[in-house]
């Protein structure tokens, strides 16, 4: 039995252990994306379309979810069935996973949760779409979310498209500054709005390619805790109309305070109401950046596998 103070230990799917064993590159994905961020049933095709894009990368994908309270890293087709099918499967942020794990009870993971077991396992790079962050009006609510913490203490890569654009951006960059998180724009310093190229927010740095991003992570790793968050930004012309993307949101954040929508259910709820005032829109777009992310994360995981340091 394992001692008392060591953590719960994510199972392993075969070839993600046999990937780690030969230290191969290896590319987490979260599950909360795709249980409640994306509708069913097209969340079941993104799944399998997100680990192609990792395999497309050069890396093995390792979709994490906790399962009748084992957390896992890589799941099996009819796991993956699991997660994107049961409509009352729980939402797990790191303080949730021990309920889970104590209870025996199953949930899809945050961004926080994925990227602890995601290092717990020993991948260091992690794909999604959008961080959580600062709520607008955070100021009176307080909701901020449990990823920018969590990724304070966290070390690993995270490849995303900035913050979800639902969010007070300039503040939610302004948390990731305090909590000492390192961020760089990919082949840019213009930090990206998740569906819109263009946060109307800059950063300090940027890196060239994925040997750089890994170079970065490399050093961070052996400096200090935490994460390294790459934003990769969709082209122009694959981004949401922004006219469109800043109606819908106005629209999506009035709807979810009229509903009394509060606490972990506001993203879910959002990002739905977004998908269907938008016909479709948001959802393909939504789609598409986490499908570019996946395969940018393959490929730094490939590039940190080709030179460990
Ligand atoms: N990115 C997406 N869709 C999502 C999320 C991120 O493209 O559904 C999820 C992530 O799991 C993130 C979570 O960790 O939203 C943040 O939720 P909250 O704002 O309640 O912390
Ligand atoms: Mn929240």
């Amino acid at each position: 039995m394992a001692p008392a103070n060591s953590p719960p230990h994510p199972v392993l799917s075969a070839e993600v252990a046999d990937a780690l064993a030969a230290g191969g590159p290896v590319v987490a994905l979260e599950s909360t994306l795709l249980a409640h961020g994306l509708p069913r049933p097209d969340n079941r095709a993104a799944a399998d379309d997100v680990e192609a894009a990792v395999r497309a990368g050069g890396a093995v994908p390792a979709t994490i979810a906790v399962l009748d309270g084992v957390p896992h890293v890589g799941l099996t087709p009819a796991q993956v069935d699991r997660v994107c099918a049961d409509p009352d499967l729980a939402k797990l942020g790191v303080r949730d996973l021990p309920v889970a794990a104590a209870l025996g009870l199953s949930g899809a993971t945050t961004v926080s949760s994925t990227a602890l077991l995601a290092e717990a396992a020993g991948v260091a790079v992690f794909a999604t779409g959008g961080l959580g962050g600062v709520h607008r009006l955070a100021s009176e609510t307080f909701d901020e979310s449990a990823d920018l913490t969590a990724l304070s203490r966290t070390s690993v890569v995270v490849v995303c498209a900035g913050v979800k654009s639902i969010l007070d951006v300039p503040a939610t960059l302004e948390r990731l500054e305090s909590l000492s998180v390192t961020v760089v724009g990919y082949g840019t310093t213009t930090f990206p709005g998740f569906y819109v190229a263009d946060s109307g927010s800059t950063l300090d740095w940027s890196v060239a390619d994925a040997e750089q991003a890994a170079a970065v992570f490399a050093v961070r790793r052996r400096l200090t805790r935490g994460a390294v968050v790459v934003a990769n930004p969709l082209p122009a012309d694959e981004q949401l109309d922004p006219v469109l993307h800043d109606r819908v949101i106005a629209d999506a954040l009035a709807a979810a305070d009229a509903a009394g929508v509060r606490g972990k259910a506001v993203t879910p709820f959002v990002l739905d109401h977004l998908h269907r005032a938008s016909e479709g829109a948001t959802l393909a777009v939504n789609v598409r950046l986490v499908l570019r992310n996946a395969e940018l994360a393959g490929r730094i995981a490939a590039a940190l596998a080709a030179s460990p340091a």
